[in-house]
């Protein structure tokens, strides 16, 4: 079986977001476990989460969190693993606050950043880094990339019927 991935975020208005990611996770057969750990509400818990996070099985952390988005910022200051941040739409134009707080982190704390909204992304960017050592995922993933493939080409063949 794979690590977990970790998806924390900020809130729970941010759930709904969320979904897709943990549903992708899940049709990878990747242990998944939600949490919802805020940057500057709970930020012991921000603390201890990501310091433990390795020793408690995580391989990767998604961190989603809207407007002044410092969660997976915060996440990655206190753990080597990767962290994937997921910034939420927000009335502020579209989520370009989120996008921003969270992917101009300083050199050295670095967090992989997907779209504004981006938690399908997440799951198969956390999935990918999970196949580097777990050969039946890589194959799981091989799998969907051909499927995918396979679907823009059945579409680009009957577009025009
Ligand atoms: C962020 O502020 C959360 O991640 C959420 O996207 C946004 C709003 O949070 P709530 O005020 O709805 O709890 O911290």
């Amino acid at each position: 079986m794979s690590k977990k991935v970790a998806v924390v975020m900020g809130s729970d208005s941010d759930l709904d977001t969320m979904r897709p990611c943990v549903h992708r996770l899940q049709s990878f057969g990747i242990p998944a476990e939600v949490r919802v750990i805020s940057a500057h509400r709970t930020p012991a818990a921000a603390e201890q989460f990501a310091s433990q996070a390795k020793d408690n099985g995580f391989g990767v952390i998604i961190a989603a969190a809207g407007k002044a988005a410092h969660l997976a910022g915060v996440l990655a200051a206190y753990t080597t693993l990767p962290v994937i941040g997921v910034p939420i739409k927000t009335s502020m134009m579209g989520g370009l606050d989120s996008l921003l707080s969270m992917v101009q982190m300083p050199k050295g704390i670095p967090v992989a950043c997907v779209a504004v909204d981006g938690a399908d992304n997440a799951a198969i960017l956390a999935a990918q880094m999970l196949a580097l050592s777990d050969p039946d995922l890589a194959g799981k993933l091989a799998q969907f990339k051909a499927d995918m493939a396979a679907e823009v080409a059945e579409k680009d063949r009957t577009i025009g019927d």
